[in-house]
């Protein structure tokens, strides 16, 4: 009896070590996020799940309409991924940077889960020594929010802002729902506080573990997968110069963007093309999730730019995720533009014209949709 019970337990974990073979930095993380983080692993030969920043609140001419999604709209489905953004979540405010009230940004974020999606958060935290916003670069902020450093208990108090906002999330069964946190993202650039130009990677470093540390040991957030996020790179060892440990990240990804007129050069499409050879190798040697965290060219003036840029320079590239960033509608008061196509009246002739190169992407089976993200049941 007990030779069987034995070898019961014996087969049991060996289950278990199957099922979840890669590990996430937080050692105590929920059930439901290391399912995400292994399945999303799982995942990986089916396709790229297709994200899109702030895409159940607002697009060109419409804000806050139940059920309407700038993605749906355009392809008859949603989509797998929804990207949320918490500045000014710090200073108490009712609205984030982009005027997205936070309590409406909670109920977003569980109907995106409910239809089998994964939510991402970005974090564009105001300057925490000047007081201006993010892209004030003055001040040694990153050094003066570490240990030691003199607004240390300013920045721990914007934690504790922080995890309250993730303790708020939970689905209709009251477990939390997993997150992908990608703060200090795009830290390689020069325009945001955090940036290489006015932080050393032993700060940027300092000022992630903290993060980390603070908000899994001291707020007990357990439901967060941490992306490891830079902007330029072109080698593994620059990709690599800010990263702070493998305990300390789940995900590994970069942002990258169009601009110009690539009608005459290829650029774009080789260097994502290069970049994502960098990130796939180095990925697979940590053994983290490789994704691609934010992309798009403003206003699509290149109407086949989904296919013929972004799908060309992805090729047969696996990678977890490609997130869309935001279409700035009704909000913002900084004009509007767009990321992913939208049908607004301000476009002058018809539908807009790279509607239909992103139709060719979305049925191309090579991304994950709504559907698709639901049968693939990432959270079980
Ligand atoms: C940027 C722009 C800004 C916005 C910020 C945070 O890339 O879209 O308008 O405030 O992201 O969402």
């Amino acid at each position: 009896m007990k030779r069987l019970l034995l070898i019961g337990i014996f087969f049991l974990q060996i289950n278990q070590m199957m099922c979840q073979v890669f590990q996430t930095a937080n050692k105590k993380a929920s059930s439901k996020t290391v399912k995400l983080f292994n399945n999303l692993f799982k995942a990986l030969p089916e396709g790229i799940l297709f994200g899109h920043q702030d895409d159940l609140a607002y697009g060109l001419g419409w804000e806050y309409i139940p059920g309407k999604s700038v993605v749906q709209d355009a392809v008859g489905e949603y989509p797998a991924m929804y990207g949320w953004e918490l500045g000014d979540l710090e200073l108490d405010a009712v609205f984030n940077l982009d005027s997205v009230p936070f309590n409406k940004m909670k109920e977003f974020i569980k109907e995106g889960y409910e239809k089998g999606g994964v939510i991402t958060i970005s974090w564009h935290a105001n300057n925490p020594v000047t007081g201006k916003n993010a892209w004030d670069i003055g001040g040694n902020a990153v050094g003066a929010i570490i240990p030691g450093g003199e607004k240390h208990a300013l920045y721990k108090s914007w934690l504790d802002k922080v995890a309250n906002f993730m303790l708020d999330l939970k689905n209709a069964n009251g477990e939390y729902i997993p997150v992908i946190f990608r703060p200090f993202h795009e830290f390689t650039g020069n325009w945001f506080w955090w940036c290489q130009n006015v932080c050393s990677p032993e700060e940027y470093k300092a000022l992630w573990k903290f993060t980390f540390d603070y908000l899994t040991n001291v707020k007990q957030v357990h439901h967060l997968l941490y992306a490891y996020n830079p902007e330029k790179f072109e080698t593994e060892s620059g990709y690599m110069q800010y990263y702070p440990g493998d305990e300390y990240v789940d995900i590994m990804s970069f942002d990258f963007y169009q601009y110009g007129d690539p009608s005459n050069n290829n650029d774009f499409e080789n260097t994502l093309d290069k970049r994502l050879s960098i990130l796939t190798e180095v990925a697979r040697k940590h053994k983290k999730l490789p994704a691609f965290a934010e992309t798009g060219f403003m206003n699509i003036p290149y109407p086949e730019w989904f296919t013929k840029k972004l799908m060309k320079g992805i090729g047969n590239h696996q990678i977890s995720y490609l997130h869309l960033w935001r279409d700035g509608g009704l909000v913002n008061g900084t004009g509007k533009y767009r990321f992913a196509p939208s049908q607004d009246h301000f476009i002058p002739v018809g539908r807009d014209p790279s509607f239909m190169d992103f139709y060719k992407l979305y049925i191309s089976n090579k991304f994950i949709f709504e559907k698709k993200a639901r049968d693939l049941k990432l959270y079980q």
